[in-house]
């Protein structure tokens, strides 16, 4: 699949900025290889690499052990690495970065949160040297693509730095923008709006975050806004505003689902796990996932319909992520303490309610879970979109299934044809894997045909001819 108009925009050197590499180094018995990442942002950025007639990638350089030389054998682009002095790290990343930004755009606020200075120093530093990376590669007609709460602050360096201004910046925030009340608690707010107004467009999932964003810079920077037209001026420049919803590569999931391996797996699979119903849980291992309150409605579930026990079975499918942060070790242990609960309390021979899986998976046995897989129950407090509500429809294109999704995450504004949940309510959870368990055939493969509709017309290629449109207008 191409992209489907060939703009002229597309004639622009693109140079994609994230804090993430593209690629990961996996240890094979005492060897390193590289492997091109498979995470969300990757896969949804990896075609507009493709889409663009010369492309740049630009991040910082994570995985240090080894050298650009053999990472640039093993992908299909220009990588360039920003080396930023490494004490900056922990202050940037696990704590500004991770600690402030990402629980607070999740409005997830609590007691535990410290803002402090030297973390939103540390934070500013490295934010500086990716701007320095890009001034020092970039020329004249190039598109900026610059990614996410790591990179708030690039687009304005790069007009401090007086970046040329032909040079389009555009700007996507992959995670939700938190409403004024929260915002404000952010004591460098101003900074960060500002930072980010640096762009020609600043990109949002769904409407709601436009509009939060709208609130904090009328209130706290006191600048025009046109909402009607999505524009703010600022600078003597004209800033738009826009919710782009991002979306999946739908033909490649359609791929992997027919492909005869995966299916044998699949099928291997649900004889392994022996239930007559199959729920799937995939997330990154996150707190704003919401994993424990899943798992909470599923003991919920158990308990109230007892007649579904020995019939239906969890696979909890959580990655690894920030291992470095406490509260994320904390919560590791709190799942597996509850998984072992629930098996403790309702396991019998030859069944076991959830299977609990703590590791990155390959796509091969990824999509046989997501194909095998009956309902995918995907349940996050808060999330900017959510790719893996999106991949399961995918994997259901062509029969049943029965998607139970969050009403906070951003997909639940597209896929209206799901069960729609309030994560927090386990009783009403409950009542929903209920409901999909006993869902007839008929209605749940109407359900997944409107919902395939909706993430195949609006798939990762109509985002990116999308983003990069709104980019280079002028009206
Ligand atoms: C951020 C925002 C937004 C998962 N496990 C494995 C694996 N995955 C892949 C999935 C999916 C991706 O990781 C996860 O994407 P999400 O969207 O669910 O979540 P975040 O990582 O939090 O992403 C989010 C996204 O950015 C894009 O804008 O939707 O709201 O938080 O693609 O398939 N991939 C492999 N093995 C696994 O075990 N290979």
């Amino acid at each position: 699949m191409t992209l489907k108009n060939q703009n002229k925009q597309n004639l622009h050197r693109l140079i994609l900025v994230t804090n993430r590499e593209p690629f990961h180094c996996v240890d094979r018995d005492g060897k390193i290889y590289i492997e091109r990442s498979t995470g969300g942002l990757v896969t949804a950025l990896e075609p507009a690499m493709e889409h663009a007639h010369e492309a740049v990638w630009i991040s910082a350089n994570h995985e240090n052990a080894i050298s650009s030389e053999s990472v640039q054998q093993e992908i299909p682009y220009r990588w360039i690495a920003v080396n930023y002095d490494k004490s900056l790290h922990e202050g940037y990343y696990s704590g500004f970065s991770n600690r402030v930004l990402w629980p607070l755009f999740h409005s997830m606020i609590g007691n535990h949160m410290k803002f402090q200075i030297g973390e939103w120093n540390h934070y500013q530093e490295v934010n500086r040297e990716f701007a320095n990376t890009i001034m020092q590669i970039s020329k004249s007609d190039d598109f900026i693509w610059i990614h996410d709460y790591q990179l708030t602050l690039v687009p304005d360096f790069l007009r401090k730095r007086k970046i040329d201004p032909n040079i389009r910046i555009g700007f996507f925030l992959h995670i939700p923008f938190p409403s004024y009340d929260l915002f404000r608690t952010l004591p460098w707010g101003a900074e960060i709006l500002k930072g980010m107004l640096g762009a020609n467009l600043i990109g949002f999932h769904i409407n709601d975050y436009s509009q939060h964003f709208f609130n904090c810079v009328e209130a706290i920077l006191k600048i025009r806004c046109d909402r009607s037209r999505g524009l703010i001026y600022y600078e003597n420049r004209v800033i738009r505003v826009k919710a782009i919803p991002i979306g999946i590569n739908v033909v490649k999931v359609h791929e992997f689902v027919s492909d005869k391996a995966i299916i044998a797996s699949s099928k291997k699979l649900r004889e392994e796990i022996g239930a007559k119903c199959l729920i799937m849980g995939v997330d990154r291992l996150d707190y704003t996932k919401g994993i424990l309150k899943r798992l909470s409605a599923l003991e919920k579930f158990y308990e109230r319909y007892p007649k579904h026990r020995r019939q239906v079975s969890m696979i909890q499918l959580a990655v690894p992520s920030r291992t470095e942060i406490e509260q994320y070790q904390e919560l590791r242990e709190e799942i597996e303490r509850l998984v072992g609960h629930i098996n403790g309390l309702y396991a019998q021979p030859g069944w076991t309610p959830i299977t609990y899986m703590c590791r990155s998976l390959p796509p091969h046995d990824l999509f046989a879970l997501y194909h095998a897989a009956d309902i995918g129950l995907v349940t996050p407090l808060r999330d900017g979109m959510n790719l893996v509500a999106k991949e399961y429809v995918a994997a259901h294109h062509n029969n049943a299934g029965v998607l139970i999704l969050s009403e906070l995450a951003g997909a639940a504004e597209e896929l209206t044809d799901a069960i729609l949940v309030n994560p927090y309510d386990d009783n009403a959870m409950a009542d929903a894997i209920n409901t999909a368990v006993r869902m007839p055939l008929a209605e749940q493969k109407r359900r997944m045909k409107k919902l395939n509709e909706i993430i195949m017309h609006y798939d990762v290629y109509d985002w990116v001819n999308k983003f990069t449109s709104e980019a280079y207008r002028n009206d």
